[in-house]
């Protein structure tokens, strides 16, 4: 429901005439599916991709299983439901998954990290003796690693040349691979080799320089010459330090990317922590300046929300074409309404099953991303869906 003046004043289909109440963002009731017939399989990680090549996008789930760890396709059924179409099993404990079209062929393909190495299983559409979707004998290996096991992987074309690339993190390494856009990959270059006292956090593809290719960005949290200290790095061309930001006295974690301020730089929310006594956790939100991250508002001061997300997301959900934040504090779905300047509205909850993790967007049917959460404690391999449902 919109008011004169264009501000959204209804919330969940209900007419609240409440002064300063702006959330136009909304999703229908969260849809549960499983993804494995397994009761004790759980779901680790989820994308949006179009890897039949129909021009609609499945939803890929990363379960883990007793045994060896597996991608599932889902497609949707209905209004929110989703149901099993393929599984690929990959041999190793699957860290994390990201999508991209690696052999030009314009059908979407995945990368999975395990503990054995990182792969691209190629998707694509029915074509004799080879079903549609992801199977398991279509892949090519990206890297195998050399010091530790990679557990997060992140896609793009990061060096600009218009093929598909691969950042590969670990605890103490980062590793870029470029692609030949051909399904094939250079032998991987290691970029950060970080000593045993400090680690990465989080990794994440943002354009920080709006040059129009993504940057590598990751956090790196450890031991300084007195105090704990973390940062924020950015990547050009996946290798090469375009800027960064470091906090004293905290640790950082994950990250999300996004043009909070609308001058076509992404900018950085990064989770901020202290374990145990102290026990902080919230998220702090950079500008990107292009060379480097400063704050938000009146000289810059830093902005900060009061979330404890265990995942996050920078995304326009209403489309008024401002950037708003979803979080999951590992227990609860939430989010806050995006002003384009910085500052972001009260938070609204919303049940998303339980465990909500691995926030994944795909604009499949509604006009507004839909949204898929992994619930990661719930049996087989639960996940579930939200349709947006935001006053567009
Ligand atoms: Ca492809
Ligand atoms: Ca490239
Ligand atoms: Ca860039
Ligand atoms: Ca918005």
């Amino acid at each position: 429901m919109r008011a004169p003046g264009g501000k959204c004043l209804g919330l969940f289909g209900v007419a609240i005439a409440a002064v300063g109440l702006t959330a136009c963002i909304n999703f229908a009731p969260a849809v549960p599916s499983q993804a494995s017939s397994v009761e004790a399989a759980r779901s680790l990680d989820a994308a949006f991709a179009d890897v039949t090549g129909d021009g609609s996008e499945d939803v890929i789930v990363g379960v883990a299983l007793p045994g060896a760890d597996a991608l599932v396709r889902m497609a949707r059924c209905g209004s929110g439901c989703l149901e099993r179409r393929e599984q690929v099993v990959l041999g190793g404990d699957l860290g994390g998954i990201d999508t991209a079209d690696f052999d030009g062929d314009g059908v979407e393909d995945v990368v999975a990290v395990t503990s054995l190495d990182a792969r691209v299983y190629f998707g694509g559409a029915a074509a004799a003796g080879r079903p549609e979707g992801l199977v398991a004998d279509d892949f090519e290996v990206v890297g195998v690693p050399e010091l530790e096991a990679w557990s997060r992987v992140v896609a793009g074309d990061f060096d600009d040349d218009g093929d598909a690339d691969v950042g590969l993190s670990s605890r103490q390494l980062y590793d870029f691979v470029a692609g030949d856009g051909e399904g094939a990959f250079a032998p991987l270059v290691n970029v950060v080799l970080l000593p045993a006292r400090a680690s990465i956090g989080g990794m994440v593809a943002g354009d920080v320089d709006g040059d129009g290719d993504p940057e590598v960005v990751l956090t790196e949290s450890g031991l300084g010459v007195s105090n704990v200290l973390g940062s924020v790095v950015a990547f050009r061309d996946g290798t090469s330090v375009l800027g960064s930001y470091t906090e004293q006295g905290l640790l950082l974690t994950g990250l999300a990317a996004g043009d909070i301020n609308g001058d076509r730089l992404d900018d950085v929310a990064v989770v901020r922590f202290l374990p145990d006594p102290i026990n902080l956790r919230d998220v702090r939100l950079l500008r990107s300046t292009g060379s480097g991250f400063t704050g938000f508002g009146e000289g810059g001061a830093l902005t900060l929300l009061p979330s404890r997300a265990v995942a996050m997301e920078l995304r326009d959900i209403d489309l008024d074409g401002k950037v708003d934040f979803l979080a999951s504090d590992g227990g609860r779905l939430s989010w806050w309404h995006g002003s384009g300047s910085g500052g972001f509205g009260a938070r609204v909850d919303r049940a998303a099953g339980p465990a909500p993790n691995s926030l994944a967007f795909g604009t499949v049917g509604s006009p507004g991303p839909d949204l898929v959460v992994a619930n990661t404690t719930a049996p087989f391999a639960q996940v579930s869906y939200l349709t947006n449902a935001s006053q567009l």
